[in-house]
């Protein structure tokens, strides 16, 4: 437990719910108590006399965010397909990748052939590199495995990083991900998927149900049985929905009230409205909209325009998106998808927050854990506005320098 202490002399964008924009302080404040979460945030001459006799660390008129979340990453994986990134630019498309065998398939059966060891060593060094961008929440995936053993022996790894290293992880079971190499779909989802769900979430493992909806992977009815069993177990869920095509996924996951749909690019506006009636956040992942060279953006007029929040994540997996930085996602999302940096930078803390119905972290706001960043940036447009450019000075996760 560390002692109690405030931070002067900071720019803090708050991110807070009511703020507008950043929800900017300028020469402002932050009490930490010794719990390590945030007793106090306003401008320093406010500060009440309680917190007086803390000690204070001046920051140097540095940009205080909160820290940031990735919320949507398959970190844990065997292997690469550097092989099919030529493949693509040798001119195969992705659906064209995946139906010869290779895509997510390559990747389960290296993830299969790797133990819990190996599959932790290889995922350390990306949460590392997150941790060195002021992460400090990144929710994980299944989905590497297709067979029961196998999907709980990633979700076991995921759990196994946030005893390794200061970060919390929420994990999401993504059975549903792809088809097993000469499986049938309907089969594959009741005698493998479903069960995995239910011993991965008998075993604790499992803090939220995620899938793949998409013409060369499940269908509406297919997932539909999946979030039928999350809803059995009490477990929210998310789907990576319009991604290639437009088959319905958004409408579904906003009817079992998803926290999050992911992807998006081909959501039109009724979906749009879909997603603004039920709060679900809009998850915009330019990663792999840039590696697959996809042109259609997603609807970021039409989710502004329905309230729809959005948020922002790498998609680290290697496949469609081997990005190992939140900075650069934030960035992406302006150029590519015309979002604002404010946008952006809401969607890697309070909206990724969201996405993972995390209520305690996200904002910098009395209450909230006091997971933040401090930046070598004079204003926080800055974070977006560069290009593979880490500004962090340092990261304080609970309370802590770390
Ligand atoms: N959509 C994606 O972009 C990733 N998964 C998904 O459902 C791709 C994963 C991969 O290609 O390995
Ligand atoms: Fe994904």
């Amino acid at each position: 437990m560390s002692a109690a202490y405030v931070l002067s002399n900071a720019t803090v964008a708050t991110m807070a719910d009511t703020a507008s924009d950043y929800g900017l302080i300028d020469a402002a404040a932050i009490a930490v108590d010794a719990k390590g979460s945030i007793a106090w945030v306003g401008p320093a001459t406010d500060l009440p006399k309680e917190y007086n006799g803390w000690a204070t660390q001046d920051v140097e008129g540095r940009v205080i965010t909160p820290a940031l979340i990735d919320c949507h990453t398959h970190i844990v994986h065997g292997g690469n397909r550097a092989l099919e990134f030529e493949m693509r630019l040798n001119g195969a498309t992705y659906e064209e990748v995946s139906r010869a065998g290779g895509g997510i398939v390559s990747t389960v059966s290296a993830t299969r052939d790797a133990d819990e060891v190996t599959l932790l060593a290889s995922a350390l060094p990306r949460v590392d590199a997150l941790i060195a961008q002021g992460v400090s929440v990144i929710e994980i995936k299944s989905g590497y495995g297709l067979d029961i053993e196998t999907e709980l022996k990633m979700l076991r790894v995921a759990r196994q990083i946030a005893e390794q290293r200061p970060i919390r992880i929420s994990t999401s079971f993504l059975g549903a991900h792809a088809i097993p190499k000469d499986a049938d779909a309907d089969t594959y989802i009741d005698e493998v998927c479903i069960p995995a769900l239910r011993a991965a979430h008998a075993e604790g493992l499992v803090d939220m149900v995620d899938g793949f909806c998409e013409g060369i992977a499940f269908d509406t009815a297919q997932i539909a049985r999946v979030f039928d069993v999350a809803q059995e177990l009490g477990l929210p869920i998310k789907l990576h929905a319009e991604q290639l095509s437009n088959i319905g996924g958004t409408v579904l996951a906003a009817k079992y009230g998803a926290l999050s749909v992911d992807h998006v690019e081909y959501a039109n506006a009724e979906d749009a409205a879909a997603l603004g009636q039920t709060g679900t956040v809009a998850v915009l992942l330019p990663g792999a909209f840039y590696t697959l060279h996809e042109t259609q953006a997603p609807p970021v007029a039409a989710f502004r325009k329905c309230g729809v929040p959005m948020a922002v994540a790498t998609d680290w997996n290697p496949g469609s998106s081997p990005m190992g930085s939140l900075l650069l996602a934030m960035n992406m999302a302006c150029t590519l998808f015309r979002m604002t940096p404010a946008e952006a930078l809401a969607g890697t803390t309070r909206n990724a927050a969201r996405a993972l119905g995390l209520t305690d972290c996200g904002q910098i706001a009395p209450g909230m854990r006091a997971d933040l960043a401090l930046w070598n940036v004079s204003a926080p447009g800055e974070l977006a506005y560069g290009i593979g450019i880490n500004p962090l000075h340092k990261r304080i996760f609970k309370g802590h320098t770390a």
